[in-house]
């Protein structure tokens, strides 16, 4: 039995049911309300003591962090292989991963929140939006958190975190100049991990951005028309939550284009 703790618009619980899909792997979903605080209850914590999502549970042991769940389900399944087996084809998977959680991933953090949910945090009680912050255990990114909500795009790690995201658009482009997949002849773990970052961007009306790539926009357009992207993603998406990005995207076009233009 294979459960998963997620949330329907994480990008780390999207690319680990991007994984699940590709596999064919069924997985009993319990889905955990980051913007109402579920991540910080004690019963969650007790699996995931980082407070975030998502969290595997398979063959009765508890697995967290994305990227090493999804190494964990190419070992543990691995008739519908989503790593090379030429080496060198497997650091180029693993670089694109590090790079991600090092960067991107807090990087789309700053981006998403100081634009999208930041408006709904804004709604909660004043205690209830603080008490949330606080229990986030990473000093670092609980400063940040409190900086983006408070202030938006105009929080000063915004800027940093779009240059992260234009450098990784760019290395991604580069990559796809001459191939279909990041790490293999076929979708693949490097691909899977990247697509939901790439994802946000287009859901928060940063479009252009990908259509100005010719090489990234090619492999957006293969990654949506794949079977497991519908079952691991697409089918996964709220309409409202998908308007609220829109329309907040488009509201901070005007102050992003500005950054790139700078
Ligand atoms: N390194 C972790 C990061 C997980 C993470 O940041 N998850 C986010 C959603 S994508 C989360 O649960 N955030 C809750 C919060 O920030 O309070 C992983 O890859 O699993």
């Amino acid at each position: 039995m294979t459960e998963l703790y997620h949330a329907a618009f994480s990008t780390c619980s999207q690319k680990v049911r991007l994984v699940l899909a590709q596999k064919g792997i069924n997985f009993e979903s319990h889905e955990i309300d980051l913007i109402a605080g579920e991540q910080h209850a004690e019963a969650y914590v007790k699996l995931n003591p980082n407070h975030v999502v998502p969290t595997l549970i398979d063959r009765g042991v508890v697995l967290i962090e994305s990227t090493l769940i999804n190494e964990y389900l190419e070992d543990a399944y691995p008739e519908k292989p989503m790593l090379s087996e030429d080496p060198v084809e497997r650091h180029a998977t693993r670089m694109w991963t590090k790079r991600l959680d090092q960067t991107v991933h807090p990087a789309t953090g700053v981006i998403t929140f100081a634009i999208g949910p930041r408006v709904m945090l804004l709604e909660q009680p004043a205690e209830v939006r603080e008490a949330n912050i606080q229990a986030i255990p990473d000093p670092a990114r609980r400063a940040a958190r409190r900086s983006v909500i408070e202030h938006g795009v105009k929080a000063p790690e915004f800027a940093g975190a779009l240059q992260v995201m234009l450098n990784l658009l760019d290395g991604m482009e580069e990559a796809l100049a001459s191939r279909d997949w990041l790490s293999g002849p076929t979708f693949g773990l490097a691909d899977a991990a990247l697509l939901p970052y790439v994802l946000r961007l287009d859901q928060m009306a940063m479009t252009p951005l990908i259509e100005g790539r010719p090489g990234l926009h090619g492999w957006y357009e293969r990654v949506s028309a794949l079977e497991a992207y519908r079952v691991g993603v697409e089918d996964w998406f709220l309409e409202p939550i998908v308007e609220m990005f829109r329309a907040r995207g488009e509201a901070a076009w005007g102050e992003v284009e500005n950054l790139l233009k700078a």
